[in-house]
């Protein structure tokens, strides 16, 4: 089989790339290692920022988001027992969309079916081979059976566990990596949300947040040490914990019900360098992967997308390959940038159980310059509505 851009991974990042790349009548083959309904059953991001959202629109999948997103014009951040309002759209005269990464999934698979794009699903042993010359290919099994699909060029969209970046280990690949000591226990629930914007909580028993997937989901995070299992937490324990870290009015108004997902995601800031290793590229959580603190993630796969989408479309127009050769530089150069204000992000407001009186004080002086300079509250909002890609 024969494609022009063999796209490895069918998650965000890879659907659209794929969906663009189609609108030029550009040929892709996506490949993954799960099937449709477990990439659907992966709860994850929520916050999109406009960059993103233009994207969706440029590849013709923004309808629905439109029509069934919020839009968000800011944010809290909780300390102390009050609120500070994180005010985007007067900061910046932007805003932010909560649509959760599921349902733009949705999206972009069925946009994919309607227009007949060829995705496998189900395929054992993914490896790209070749990428070093102008002829690439991409190997694969399925039902025991060995394929190859032959191409121009190779996406690796497939994650931080996937086979893209394995397969440049050993090509001079530098590695950049923070974990930090705490994980994500989360739950989404059939119950209105407490508050009609999100809540960062920075709290002496931890970080909570606030978030929603609509007028009647909302999404919950506490964090938890690293070694906590989700099943020691029942949902009455999570209601409880959360509603601790919260300011009393805001804990009133918590709707607790049954979680129908309930889970622990550890926190980890990492970029691989560089992202183009001749004719495959990184894209996304293959490349970089950032604390979800900043809400940033899913938008960085985005902003990579759009930087390779160019690159691709120049050299389909008219055979440069300078756009290509551009991709790892540009995209870095944002990359570093979320991976900065992630951290940032993480820092102010979770508790390391490393921290003593001195960094607990400093961190309770920063909070109260945000609470009081609107120069920082500005800062925070530049960054968390995205920066220009
Ligand atoms: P994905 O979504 O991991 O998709 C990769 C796809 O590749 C497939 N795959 C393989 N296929 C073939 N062969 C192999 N060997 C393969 N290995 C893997 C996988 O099955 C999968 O389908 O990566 P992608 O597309 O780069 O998208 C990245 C985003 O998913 C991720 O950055 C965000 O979810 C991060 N994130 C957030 N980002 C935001 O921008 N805003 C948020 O509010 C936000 N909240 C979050 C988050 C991530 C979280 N977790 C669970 C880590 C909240 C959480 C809790
Ligand atoms: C989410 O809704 O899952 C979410 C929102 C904001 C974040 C992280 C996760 O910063």
């Amino acid at each position: 089989m024969r494609t022009q851009v063999a796209i490895i991974g069918s998650g965000p990042s890879g659907l659209l790339l794929s969906a663009l790349l189609d609108q030029i009548g550009v040929d892709t083959v996506v490949i993954d290692r799960v099937d449709r309904d477990y990439i659907l059953g992966r709860i994850r991001a929520g916050v999109l920022e406009s960059g993103m959202t233009a994207l969706l629109d440029q590849a013709g999948v923004g309808a629905r988001m439109h029509r069934e997103g919020l839009v968000h014009d800011g944010f809290e951040l909780s300390f102390g027992g009050r609120l500070c309002r994180i005010d985007l759209k007067a900061l910046t005269g932007k805003n932010v969309m909560v649509y959760g990464q599921t349902e733009l999934t949705r999206d972009l698979m069925d946009d994919r079916e309607a227009r007949g794009g060829k995705t496998i699903y189900n395929a054992k042993n993914v490896t790209p081979h070749d990428f070093d010359g102008a002829k690439p290919c991409v190997t694969y099994e399925l039902d025991g059976v060995e394929h190859r699909l032959d191409c121009d060029f190779i996406a690796g969209c497939d994650g931080y566990h996937g086979a893209s970046r394995a397969a440049v280990e050993d090509k001079g690949l530098r590695h950049y990596e923070k974990i930090y000591p705490f994980g994500w226990l989360g739950v989404l629930a059939d119950v209105p949300p407490a508050h009609d914007e999100l809540i960062y909580a920075n709290h002496k028993r931890g970080f909570a947040l606030c978030s929603q997937r609509s007028k009647v989901r909302s999404r919950y995070y506490v964090q938890v040490p690293l070694d906590d299992k989700v099943e020691v937490w029942s949902d009455d324990a999570f209601w409880d914990e959360l509603r601790r870290r919260l300011p009393d009015d805001v804990a009133e108004k918590v709707t607790t019900g049954p979680s129908i997902e309930k889970s622990i995601a550890p926190l980890r800031s990492y970029v691989a360098e560089p992202l183009r290793f001749g004719r495959m590229f990184l894209v996304g959580d293959a490349g970089h992967i950032v604390p979800p603190t900043g809400a940033k993630g899913l938008n960085l796969a985005a902003s990579d997308v759009h930087y390779l989408f160019e690159g691709l479309r120049d050299f389909y127009a008219d055979g440069a390959m300078s756009g290509v050769d551009a991709y790892s530089g540009r995209a870095l150069a944002r990359i570093w940038k979320a991976e900065r204000f992630s951290w940032f992000m993480t820092t102010l407001l979770h508790r390391f159980p490393t921290s003593g009186e001195f960094d607990l004080r400093i961190q309770e002086a920063e909070l109260d310059y945000i609470a009081t300079s609107e120069t920082a509250r500005r800062s925070i909002a530049e960054n968390y509505i995205g920066l220009p890609y």
